[in-house]
């Protein structure tokens, strides 16, 4: 009989493609000044929560959590671009993370918690990863706004092939549409 093989999953919103060229075009100017490993266009995303290996048989109670989420849509106001010197990634943030955002993350975490899995004490950091090994000069950098219409969150399934790792979408739950 066949085990079947635990799989690296996350909880993340995703852009579309258009949205995913504006970062990625972000992500190359940063990319002059910082050099480092740019993120691949298709792989951008804003990850919410990280569930690292999961078994098969856990799949089940990870969707349960998402179901029970009954959150707004919203939009987030990416207009910062920077630098960690600790962990070497550069990336595209929001000064303020909308409170939807917060508490899309905070319900993951915490439903995720009661069912046995662990996460990093440190405050949540909305980011979109764009430089790995980077080494920028500055740590913040001047950059035009982009706007993220957040209208759904999604369970991604990361598998690492030679070029680097592969993100696949395994389900989408959308977000209630707002009044306006
Ligand atoms: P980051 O890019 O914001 O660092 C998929 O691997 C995503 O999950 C990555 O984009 C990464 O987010 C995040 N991730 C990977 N390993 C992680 C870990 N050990 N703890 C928390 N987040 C992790």
């Amino acid at each position: 009989m066949s085990v079947p093989e635990p799989v690296r999953l996350f909880f993340a919103l995703w852009p579309e493609a258009e949205l995913q060229q504006a970062l990625y075009e972000a992500g190359n100017k940063l990319y002059q000044r910082c050099g480092g490993r740019r993120t691949r266009r298709e792989n951008i995303h804003l990850t919410l929560a990280f569930l690292g290996a999961v078994d098969a048989d856990q799949m089940q109670c990870i969707t349960d959590v998402a179901d029970q989420i009954a959150l707004t849509a919203f939009d987030i106001l990416f207009n910062r671009l920077g630098w960690w010197r600790r962990n070497q990634v550069a990336w595209a943030a929001a000064d303020e993370t909308p409170r939807p955002l917060i508490d899309l993350v905070k319900q993951l975490q915490l439903g995720l918690s009661a069912e046995g899995f662990k996460f990093d004490e440190r405050r949540f950091q909305a980011h979109v990863t764009l430089l790995r090994k980077a080494n920028c000069p500055q740590v913040l950098i001047d950059s035009p706004p982009i706007v993220w219409q957040a209208r759904d969150f999604v369970l991604v399934r990361s598998t690492l092939q030679e070029d680097g790792p592969h993100y696949a979408i395994v389900q989408r739950w959308p977000l209630q549409p707002t009044a306006d």
